[in-house]
């Protein structure tokens, strides 16, 4: 049976725990086991010029981060136009992802071992995306990395999963 994920998914504002939407929990523990946030926070800024002075326009900072089940990823729109969006197919099995709003912050615990391919919808094109790895990539690495995407998030994907050894 297909299990919803959605009660971990939450848009909150910066610095609020992620909160459940739905009361799905029992569920998810039989899926995920423990999965509760260990109160580790990892965040990730939506910049449209990188802060590092090399001129990058549109990117994720850190555009890769390690991570572990039950660690918080916290998406900030520092500067406007952005969002975080998990892309299907760049998901463990059975997880369900994320889709966050223009401008807003996302709150994502971590349910699973595995890796997190995600985009800033409006500009996906432009190479704006990013990946997590949790506890070393487990089993979906190498079908999230044989993904295709538009334009210039191909070129930045192949980097990324260089850049993580896988
Ligand atoms: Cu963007």
């Amino acid at each position: 049976m297909e299990l919803s994920c959605a009660w971990r998914i939450s848009l909150a504002r910066s610095g609020e725990a992620a909160q459940p939407v739905s009361q799905d929990q029992t569920a998810m523990a039989e899926t995920f086991g423990e999965v509760e946030a260990n109160g580790t926070v990892i965040e990730i800024r939506m910049y449209t010029e990188a802060p590092d002075g090399s001129g990058a326009l549109h990117v994720f900072t850190p555009r890769l981060v390690m991570a572990r089940v039950g660690d918080t990823i916290n998406f900030l729109p520092t500067e406007p136009t952005h969002l975080s969006a998990s892309i299907p197919g760049m998901l463990p099995d059975g997880v369900e992802g994320w889709e966050g709003v223009l401008n807003e912050p996302v709150n994502y615990v971590i349910p699973k071992e595995g890796v997190y391919g995600y985009k800033c919808s409006p500009h996906y094109g432009a190479g704006m995306v990013g990946l997590i790895v949790v506890d070393g990539g487990g089993e979906n690495a190498e079908v999230a990395k044989a993904q295709r995407h538009p334009g210039r998030a191909n070129r930045e994907f192949a980097d990324i999963f260089a850049e993580a050894g896988l």
